[in-house]
């Protein structure tokens, strides 16, 4: 006979003017305007689904927490609001962390709910629970990536830490905040009222009228300037004050890769992306400024040819004026002639008022030379637009998806060709349209983020244009996407391989090892429009270069989402500046 007691205490009966915490909370997550919780299901946050299942909030519940992390991303990155994830312990915990480390390299204001095991089960190591070194410490694993990581140990604090949650992921530089709660806490009771408290509204840090006098002063009478525009422009929807910046100085703007889209590409001071991957007139402009005003940016290696001289950036002697919304981004890797916290659109608008009526230097012929160098480096590929070649070339890919998408679809790039050939080559015209992974450029961002996008902005088109390594590494976003309805497209670049690993390691070692996908010695070739229709969705194995036009024009008019899969030969993109990694490699015997 067992001699196991059975539990004969009846749970105490809350008081009237209590609720259990969950529903609050989910009434909370609808106050402070969350529309959408992106994740996946466990034991300890099953008491979070009921209620958030009884709310208005809707739940996309994905396959694989690296998903619902990059769609919250993406969600996020369209609507400027924070994007909403919940995630199981431990192996959900840890399934998210790429997804929720990739948002905070870019700056995504992000709240991650997480459950935990029981609070009182402290110290036992119950199941699941990351306790090897410490116990308790699951939440150790996000430090690293998030502005604030939160366990909750008491039910009465979790109304506080939800509040300081929204409001931190969203004040300074955004980033990803960790709300780690007990399950039992979930299921706790708080009196009714508990969860009040809302983030304060925030008036963004600006610049002062002096300072900003200085600034277009030197601006005006610098002989050679350039603004240097980061995503942190258009984070903080600030292109229309650039703009106005821009040409009330007859200044050309150079930017990074998050900054695409910062002007119009017709613009006529538009350089273009700098860098590795960027354009030589937008090099050659840099290098050879006087002054460059940055601004949203972190001069991040890429985009800075790894910081040698020779290539984007030569400061000093360029003098460098840098506003950012962290202070730390300042000076770090440039002498900083001038620093200023500020956020982007605060400062761009105090700029643009500074400026009105102030005499520049003249410009020359600044627009004829932006026009020729840009003409020129698009001679390289633009003659591919039309390529009827056969396993397709991918300059032929990005024309046609670009006749295809409306302006003001989106374009989700993931790494790979379509990330730095879109980035080169792709003409964006409406701020805020191209989305890609930048800090951490992971490998799958781009097929999961677009659901994100999707779900902010059902009406617009939104294509995720990416490699088969990219595709293929969660593949179940297709089946997301036809349970939640988002009817979004998928293009996918299929060149049987890590495409652009593989061609660095052949440019340095002769072959690509361990980068091509293979069997037996042979490609291996993956149906991946095969495998979405046996999804339910739609999907199109291109077999000439005529037939991807018509293709995506059916996908971007079809009520269910559509893998087209694009057979690409793996041609390198353009490098007109510098990557230091070149320099390391060295073969052997
Ligand atoms: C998660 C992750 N793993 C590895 C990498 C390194 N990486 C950068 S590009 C790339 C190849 C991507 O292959 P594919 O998606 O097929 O695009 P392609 O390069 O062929 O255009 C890899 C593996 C990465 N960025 N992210």
């Amino acid at each position: 006979m067992s001699t196991l007691r059975q539990p004969t205490v009846a749970p105490p009966i809350a008081p009237a003017s209590t609720r259990i915490a969950a529903y609050q909370m989910a009434e909370y997550l609808e106050q402070v305007g969350v529309e959408v919780v992106f994740g996946l299901c466990g034991h300890t946050v099953i008491g979070m689904l009921d209620a958030l299942g009884k709310s208005r909030v809707r739940f996309v519940t994905t396959r694989h927490e690296q998903i619902a992390a990059h769609a919250a991303d993406g969600y996020a990155r369209v609507t400027g609001k924070p994007g909403v994830v919940l995630s199981h312990l431990g192996p959900g915990l840890t399934n998210a962390a790429t997804g929720v480390a990739n948002a905070a390299l870019d700056s995504i204001p992000m709240v991650v709910i997480a459950g935990d095991v029981q609070s009182y089960f402290y110290g036992r190591h119950p199941h699941q629970e990351v306790n090897l070194h410490h116990d308790a410490s699951q939440v150790e694993i996000y430090r690293p990536f998030c502005k604030r990581v939160y366990r909750v140990d008491r039910a009465e604090d979790l109304p506080r830490i939800l509040e300081r949650a929204f409001h931190l992921c969203q004040s300074g530089r955004p980033g990803p905040v960790l709300v780690d709660v007990p399950m039992d806490i979930f299921s706790a009771d708080l009196p009714v009222g508990a969860f009040q408290k809302t983030p304060a509204p925030l008036a963004r840090p600006t610049l002062d009228p002096a300072t900003a006098r200085t600034i277009v002063q030197a601006l005006a009478s610098a002989q050679r300037p350039v603004i240097y525009a980061g995503g942190g422009v258009l984070a903080a929807r600030a292109t229309a004050e650039l703009a106005a910046l821009a040409e009330a100085l007859e200044v050309p703007v150079a930017h990074t890769l998050m900054g695409k889209g910062c002007l119009h590409e017709r613009h006529p001071l538009l350089l273009g992306q700098t860098g590795f991957w960027g354009l030589p007139v937008s090099n050659d402009a840099c290098r050879n400024a006087d002054l460059i005003l940055a601004v949203g940016t972190r001069l991040a290696e890429a985009n800075s040819s790894s910081w040698d001289p020779r290539f984007t950036f030569a400061i000093p002697p360029t003098r460098l004026i840098h506003i950012d919304a962290d202070p730390a981004e300042i000076g770090r890797n440039y002498p900083t002639e001038l620093g200023v916290v500020a956020d982007a659109r605060a400062a761009l608008g105090v700029l643009v008022d500074a400026a009105r009526d102030v005499k520049h230097n003249p410009r020359g012929s600044l627009r004829e030379d932006i026009a020729r160098g840009r003409r020129e480096f698009a001679a390289h590929y633009d003659h591919q637009w039309k390529s009827s070649q056969f396993p397709m070339r991918p300059e032929r890919i990005l024309s046609d998806l670009r006749r295809a998408l409306p302006e003001d679809g989106f374009l989700v790039t993931d790494v790979g060709w379509n990330k730095n050939g879109v980035a080169q080559q792709f003409p964006i015209t409406v701020p805020g349209t191209f989305i890609t992974p930048s800090g951490l450029a992971t490998m799958g961002f781009g097929p999961a983020a677009v659901l994100g996008v999707k779900m902010a902005h059902p009406h617009r088109a939104a294509v995720s244009l990416v490699g088969d390594g990219g595709f293929s590494a969660n593949p179940s976003v297709v089946a997301t996407a036809m349970e939640a309805d988002l009817p979004v497209v998928w293009v996918v670049m299929d060149n049987d391989g890590f495409g652009t690993i593989a061609g660095l390691e052949n440019m340095h070692y002769g072959w690509s090892f361990g980068c091509l996908f293979e069997r037996h010695g042979k490609p291996y070739h993956t149906d991946y429009a095969a495998m979405a229709r046996s999804f339910g969705a739609r999907g199109v194995a291109i077999q000439s270069a005529g037939e991807l036009y018509p293709a995506l024009v059916e996908a971007l008019a079809a009520k269910v989402p559509t893998v087209i899969q694009a057979p690409m030969e793996n041609a390198p993109t353009p490098t007109p500046g510098h990557w230091d990694i070149n320099n390391v490699y060295r073969a052997g015997d």
